[in-house]
This record gives C-alpha cells, sequence and structure tokens, in this order.
C-alpha cells in the first residue's frame, strides 16, 4: 500500500493544531491538558518530521514529576478558565507534588521508556546517548516508584486505584466492578431516581460529544466519587489502601509495563549504567507473575482484584496487549491471535474493537466498550511483529490507515463501518497514524 501522503499531512496539521508549546494537547476543548500516555504516543508521531519537539513533549511531563517518582497522568493547564479542574484534584495537599505545576494524583500506562527510545532512533548516536542521559534518572525513578508504591506485598504485579490510571475508563472488567461494588448510597439514590437526566446537563463532554458515546453519568458519578476519596486520603497509597478494596492489577497496564521495563534496560544498557538489582528482580517478577492473569477456560489475559485475586473476566481488548507484553508463550499468543482474526470475536471490519463483536458489553459506539482505537492497534502491531504474526500485523496495520485515511483523525472509530467517533482532530490518531505510515512490516 502507497503511504498516503495526504494523510500524513493531515496528521500534521492536527498536532500542529493542538500544539500549546509546552506539550501537545490532546484534542481542543475537549482535553485540553497535558496527559501522559498520550504524550509517549505524539512524540512517537513528532519523531518522524521534528526529533526536537518529541523530545520537548517528553521534557514536559517530567515537569509533573513527584518527589517520589509519581508521573502524574494529567499536569493542568496554567489557563484561568482551568481553575476547577486544578482545584478539583488539588495536588499541593500532597507534599510529594510539585510545586509549579498542578497535577492529579494518579497515573498511566508507563509508555514512556518506549516513547524515549523511539524518538532516540531518530537521533545520531552521540545525540541518542545524551537524551538518554538526560531522562534516564526520572524514568529510573518511575518504574522504582511503580514497584515501591504499587506492589506493596511485592507480587509482581503494579496495582491501579482508578479507572483513569488505565486509559480505558469505561471498559467493562472495571465498570461491573464499579457497579458491583463502588456505588456508594447517593450514586444508587440518584440512579433510581432519575437524577442522573439532571446531571447530564451539566457535563462538560457531553457538550462536546453526543452523549451516547461517553459513558454514562451514573458511572461518571462513581469515577468522580473515587477521585474524592483518593483526595481525601491525600494520594498516600498506603491510607489508601488501608481503606478501600478497589484495587485492581490490570491487565492492560502490566502488559504495557513488562515492554517498558524492556526499554528501560536498553536506554540502561546504551548509556553503560546498572540498574539497581532489586529493580531487575521486580521486573523479572512481574513477567512471571503476568501468566497468573491467564485463563485456561477462555483462552485470555485478565485484570484481577489485587486483594481476593479473582479474575475480572468480562472480555475486552485488554486481552491482546499481552502480545505488546512480548514474554507470554508462543502458543498463548498464537491463541490471541485466533481470537484476533475470529470474525465473531475481534475480527470486525474495522478492527480491534475494544470489546469482542460476541460480547454483551459491545456497543459499536461507545467509548471503551466497543469503538476502535488507534493506539490499541498500534500496541498489537508491535507485539504481532514481534512474534513473528507479519501477516496479521501487516493487515493490521493497512486497514488502521484505511479507516484514518477515510474518517480522519477521530478519537475512535466505529468498529463496523469505521466511521469517526468522540472528538475530531485527536492527537494520538494524528501521531500514530504517520507513524505506522512511515514504518512499512516488511
Ligand atoms: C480522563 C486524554 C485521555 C486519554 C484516556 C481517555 C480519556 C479522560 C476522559 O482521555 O480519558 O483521563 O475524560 O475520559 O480514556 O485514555 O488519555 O486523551
Amino acid at each position: 500500500m502507497q503511504p498516503p501522503t495526504n494523510l500524513i499531512s493531515e496528521a500534521y496539521s492536527v498536532l500542529d493544531a493542538n500544539d500549546r508549546s509546552a506539550y501537545t494537547q490532546p484534542a481542543a476543548e475537549l482535553y485540553p491538558h497535558q496527559w501522559l500516555w498520550d504524550s509517549c504516543f505524539i512524540a512517537i508521531g513528532l519523531r518522524h518530521r521534528d526529533p526536537e519537539r518529541a523530545q520537548n513533549e517528553l521534557l514536559s511531563l517530567l515537569r509533573g514529576q513527584w518527589q517520589n517518582g509519581m508521573l502524574p497522568n494529567i499536569i493542568f493547564s496554567t489557563e484561568d478558565r482551568y481553575e476547577r479542574d486544578r482545584n478539583l484534584w488539588r495536588s499541593w495537599i500532597n507534599p510529594n507534588a510539585p510545586s509549579e505545576v498542578a497535577t492529579t494524583g494518579i497515573t498511566q500506562p508507563p509508555m514512556l521508556a518506549e516513547a524515549i527510545v523511539r524518538v532516540g532512533e531518530k537521533l545520531s548516536p552521540s545525540e541518542r546517548r545524551a537524551w538518554y542521559r538526560k531522562v534516564y534518572p526520572a524514568l529510573l525513578k518511575y518504574h522504582q516508584w511503580l514497584y515501591a508504591e504499587r506492589d506493596p506485598h511485592k507480587e509482581g504485579l503494579v496495582l491501579q486505584i482508578h479507572p483513569w490510571e488505565v486509559g480505558m475508563d469505561n471498559t467493562p472488567p472495571w465498570v461491573a466492578e464499579l457497579h458491583e461494588h463502588q456505588l456508594n448510597w447517593w450514586i444508587r439514590a440518584t440512579k433510581k431516581t432519575h437524577g442522573d437526566k439532571v446531571i447530564d446537563l451539566f457535563r462538560r463532554d457531553t457538550r462536546r460529544v453526543p452523549t451516547n458515546q461517553r459513558y454514562e453519568t451514573i458511572e461518571a458519578l462513581a469515577l468522580f466519587d473515587i477521585q474524592r476519596r483518593l483526595r481525601r486520603k491525600i494520594y498516600d497509597i498506603r491510607r489508601i489502601l488501608d481503606h478501600s478494596l478497589f484495587a485492581v492489577e490490570d491487565v492492560v497496564f502490566n502488559a504495557i509495563l513488562i515492554r517498558n521495563n524492556a526499554q528501560l534496560k536498553t536506554i540502561a544498557t546504551a548509556i553503560k549504567e546498572k540498574l539497581p538489582d532489586e529493580l531487575v528482580a521486580s521486573m523479572q517478577q512481574t513477567e512471571t507473575a503476568f501468566e497468573e492473569l491467564w485463563d485456561p477456560f477462555s483462552a485470555g489475559y485478565f485484570s484481577r482484584d489485587f486483594i481476593t485475586h479473582k479474575l475480572f473476566k468480562e472480555a475486552s481488548v485488554g486481552t491482546m496487549l499481552a502480545l505488546y507484553a512480548g514474554t507470554i508463550p508462543e502458543e498463548r499468543a498464537l491463541s490471541l491471535v485466533h481470537q484476533l482474526v475470529d470474525k465473531h470475536s475481534f475480527s470486525s471490519a474495522y478492527p480491534v474493537p475494544s470489546v469482542p463483536l460476541n460480547s454483551p458489553w459491545f456497543r459499536p459506539d461507545n467509548y471503551w466498550q466497543g469503538p476502535t482505537w488507534v493506539n490499541i492497534n498500534w500496541l498489537i502491531i508491535d507485539g504481532l511483529v514481534r512474534y513473528g504474526f507479519i501477516k496479521e500485523a501487516q493487515s493490521l496495520r493497512e486497514v488502521t490507515l484505511a479507516m484514518v485515511t477515510s474518517y480522519g483523525c477521530s478519537e475512535y472509530f466505529d468498529p463496523n463501518d469505521g466511521h469517526g467517533l468522540g472528538t475530531p482532530s485527536f492527537s494520538w490518531t494524528a501521531a500514530l497514524a504517520v507513524d505506522l505510515c512511515l514504518n512499512p512490516i516488511s
């Protein structure tokens, strides 16, 4: 397939329109701040045209790093009109938070090492080493924080305390858990009295994106309620875990961690730094423990409850991210690929649906409950290539590019007919379309 040159120029104009000089916003109006995994994906695209801007995109993430090493999922815009967003989180109540910028108190999938390496590929060997040296201390501190704070029982898997940490906000496994255990009395009362219809009128997101394409108001209330509880514990993980049983060892987060641990090693080796022994042991342990997320009956990987270790067996594209981890046994990878090409499961006309077609949760237009996302496809393609499933990777790359060429740089897409959903002019769709275009698979 010829790289569609007008797709590349359209994608770059999206990234330029969303440029806020210190960082690139995911989308105008709906997402005006800097998001952690968005900036990683954005840098992966930007590196092709402007490696310096790509480096700055990642460096600007480090402005938000907490003293304990945490990288927050959002660094808030300093514009006056976003005071409400900053005040909702009030990161400054925690002594580890940075003083110059306001952030959230939670993180997002650790894609940073991958982005650093991808940007490094566009630099000369000496520039690359200088680049790696510049970012290595912060990156190392982040991975150490992940294990120190998020693997308190030293099990090898790191835990998440909010669906926003996984970046797939209303994915069925988390939403099912929310409904089961996390709707407190006033949210249930709101639901019973249909108060959610009134609250709908005040939602900022549904003023920009049709209501059916976003999460339910009841779910939004539950997400904000968890956020409020985290704030009450001043984002201190010990206090949070003492009082809350809502902690999940998420399959997507941990798969991404495994691959990014490997990329952290790549960086350390290139600059002749020795990773601390304790961290190396934890990294190894994650690869082994990840296999505990495998369910032989449904032949898939699932997130699990941190305390009970019960697997959350609602099917989602999360299982496919195990391919990106790159450490699962070949026969398990093969069985995931069978589902990927199965017409009743993940093989829709415009794959990969975020929920398989045969799941009772499947809704083609609803956010993380059906639509196809370009970042997820990018991660799956990368995993397929490393496992040697070249034909499958090529075909997924082609259909992804065809979808973006026909329907633009939307936030997500209908997996049946490909039309764009969510906000238009979405940065990671643009950036990763550029990367897929310029990286043919051979
Ligand atoms: C909450 C910015 C972010 C992405 C997430 C996506 C969505 C926010 C929201 O947008 O989350 O963080 O308002 O729903 O789910 O993956 O990073 O693009």
